[in-house]
């Protein structure tokens, strides 16, 4: 963040998501969009938020570099030894037996609207509107937009900018396509998002006879054929390298990384480390600032401290980082937590039309279900209203049900007392199958903690969070193992991501708090605006040191109860953009910008105190002692500031 000792330069250290280049961005002029990303946000809310936390990443690196000062050369010594056997042990479960692909299609969503709009092609276009954007072409990117960014801002980096509308539909729809030739070469692809996947095609290469290289430009080919989308691929032995050696060649390449532990070493030795999944800004910040690390291999030579300063899940997290080593296998998900069908419709209040749709979608749950041989006792039904407030009402039944009737009959009373509402989606989703021989957790799933880690789910211990269950092939987002209506939120599963794999049960292992930093800085700063704002934290425990997990979970709460989950852990609640669950920061810069937008809706209000509060209680859904309350005023009663007068206010004012 711009200091006095950065001059009258002060963009210059100003970093967010905005200013980090993706694929297509190499070019682009850094400085010129840092200014401007700068000016835009100076002053304004967000800026502040940015501001804390850079101050809290500072404390951090200046407390890890305290312990580094009084580590004594004995301690580095002891240290020393610690990494040299872990990375003994790390090196022997090296595992080249494996080929992995990893694919990712370019630019997805412009790349859809330009197939079904050709005279977009080779203009600078985004995909969203003006508060916010999921993705630019390449064109676009050349001037510094990119996905996750304000529209306005994006506007003021490439003023030709041409606007498309999200199209939800339409990209499943491609994605689809997609999937079907992936299965032709994995039918137990792992897919991460709508347009990313891996494969594991060792046996395509054995059986065939052909090459790694052979197989990925054959798949990109085929993509091409069965969509007229160009996707880019990485081939490695493991996932974290496949997926890194996608980025390299994009758009419409392919990188290939022998199955040879030199040529991994030689890869990796300069491989910036914010390269590898699950290492952001905060991770990269402190790795640079405290030891200097910037590549993979100076991982490896910062062995010792990194033992001295981090837990062992930590430690061990960064060793296999910089010895090029990640996840072989399949995760082996054999059972179904839940079954769910929703529809999304022009947004009405016509009470017919919505039971005609809850009929449909009885019936298409029903269907599911006998051909599935499923039978469930809780009932969710999900309801998005006209002002995208996304709300969940579950029922358990005494007894298991699946014909459409039965299911029809319990969400039709359900949803009558929800009545009237003017609505843009229904959903309903089935759970506590009648063979969940263990309610919660059977143990044959796995969470995705244990998928990214190998390890066992159940034994992590540091987070309140049930777990998300997958099936072999399916798709991540369209899963449903967290229920709603118990007040948690999918961005659970992000947290899983970063802690995956402690299971140490070690509340203040570093690498969780390490790894969570990012999460906590925003929860943080959710945490303190309403402190701020509006005492909404439990009052009964202001000066609580909070440890990360609890502040984590009771921050997810918050964001969800003033609005923001991530709905079929994928959409934006408040907004309707789509986010897949693996862009962790774009997702943090997201909560930030609509926590930033709240604030300045807050901040229009003030002096209307009555207003302000009655619209608190509406958006929280809870009076003062927390008990939900029904939202029943309109939407629109307090005046809205567009996000972009947002930043300009401040500005002016600065
Ligand atoms: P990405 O694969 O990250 O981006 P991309 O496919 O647009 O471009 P490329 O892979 O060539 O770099 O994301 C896939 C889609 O996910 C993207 O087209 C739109 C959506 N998305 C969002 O909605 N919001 C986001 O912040 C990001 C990063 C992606
Ligand atoms: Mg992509």
């Amino acid at each position: 963040m711009g200091t006095s000792s950065e001059g009258d330069r002060p963009w210059q250290s100003y970093n967010t998501v905005y200013t980090n280049a993706k694929a297509g961005m190499d070019g682009v002029d850094k400085e010129k969009v840092q200014r401007i990303v700068y000016e835009m946000s100076k002053g304004s809310k967000y800026f502040e938020n940015e501001k804390r936390k850079e101050a809290f990443i500072k404390l951090k690196i200046e407390s890890l570099r305290a312990q580094v000062d009084k580590l004594t050369d004995k301690d580095v010594s002891h240290f020393q030894m610690i990494a040299n056997k872990k990375i003994l042990e790390l090196e022997a479960s090296r595992d080249l037996s494996k080929v992995w692909l990893h694919t990712d299609m370019d630019a997805f969503y412009a790349a859809v609207e330009t197939l079904e709009n050709p005279s977009l092609r080779g203009k600078p276009m985004a995909v969203g509107g003006l508060s916010m954007i999921s993705t630019a072409n390449y064109e676009a990117r050349k001037f510094g937009v990119r996905a996750a960014m304000p529209g306005f801002i994006a506007c003021k980096l490439c003023p030709d900018l041409i606007f498309v509308p999200t199209n939800f539909e339409k990209y499943t729809f491609y994605s689809e396509l997609a999937r079907k030739v992936f299965r032709r070469y994995d039918p137990d692809f792992i897919s991460t998002s709508l347009d990313e996947a891996y494969l594991n095609i060792t046996e395509v290469c054995i059986n065939r006879e052909i090459s790694s290289d052979e197989v990925a430009c054959e798949l990109r080919n085929a993509i091409f054929e069965e969509t007229g989308l160009t996707c880019s691929t990485g081939v490695a032995p493991n996932l974290m390298l496949a997926k890194v050696c996608s980025d390299i060649n994009k758009p419409n390449g392919q990188f290939i990384l022998p199955n040879d532990r030199k040529a991994i070493m030689t890869f990796i030795s300069s491989l910036p480390i914010r390269k590898i999944g699950g290492i952001g800004k905060v991770t990269e910040n402190v790795l640079r600032d405290v030891l200097g690390i910037q590549t993979c291999e100076d991982i490896l030579q910062n062995g010792a401290f990194l033992c001295a300063l981090f837990s062992s899940c930590s430690s061990d997290f960064f060793l296999s980082v910089g010895l090029g080593l990640g996840r072989t296998d399949t995760p082996d998900i054999k059972m179904r937590k839940s079954i769910s069908s929703e529809r999304t419709f022009r947004a009405t209040s016509d009470e017919n039309f919505l039971f005609q749709k809850l009929a449909d979608i009885a019936e298409t749950l029903s269907n599911d279900m006998k051909e599935k041989c499923l039978s469930g006792r809780t009932l969710t039904l999900k309801l998005k209203t006209a002002s995208f407030e996304v709300r969940t009402r579950a029922i358990s039944l005494q007894k298991c049900i699946h014909s459409k009737e039965d299911i029809l009959s319990c969400a039709s009373r359900i949803l009558k007392a929800e009545l009237p509402l003017s609505l843009r989606l229904i959903g309903l989703r089935m759970s506590q199958f009648s063979d969940d021989k263990n309610s919660h957790v059977d143990p044959m799933q796995k969470s995705i903690v244990a998928f990214l880690s190998g390890g066992d789910a159940n034994s992590s211990p540091t987070l309140p969070k049930k777990q998300v269950c997958l099936e072999v092939g399916d798709k991540l987002e369209d899963h449903d193992g967290l229920d709603f209506s118990e007040g948690q939120s999918k961005q659970d599963v992000e947290l899983d991501f970063r802690v995956a794999d402690d299971h140490t049960g070690d509340k203040n292992d570093d690498r969780f708090s390490l790894l969570c930093d990012s999460h906590c800085s925003v929860s943080r700063s959710i945490a303190e605006n309403f402190k701020m704002n509006d005492s909404y934290l439990d009052e009964s425990k202001p000066n609580k040191s909070v440890e990360p997990d609890e502040l984590t979970y009771s921050v997810e709460r918050l964001i969800e109860e003033v609005g923001l989950i991530w709905v079929d852990d994928y959409i934006c609640s408040v907004c309707g953009i789509e986010l897949p669950p693996n862009f962790i920061e774009e997702r943090r810069e997201h909560s930030d910008y609509h926590l930033a937008e709240m604030l300045q809706k807050e901040e229009s209000s003030r002096g209307r105190a009555h207003l302000a509060q009655e619209r608190f209680v509406r958006k929280v859904g809870h009076n003062r002692e927390g008990t939900r309350k029904k939202q029943k005023c309109p939407p629109n009663e307090v005046k809205h500031i567009p996000i972009e007068a947002f930043f300009t206010k401040y500005k002016k004012n600065s």
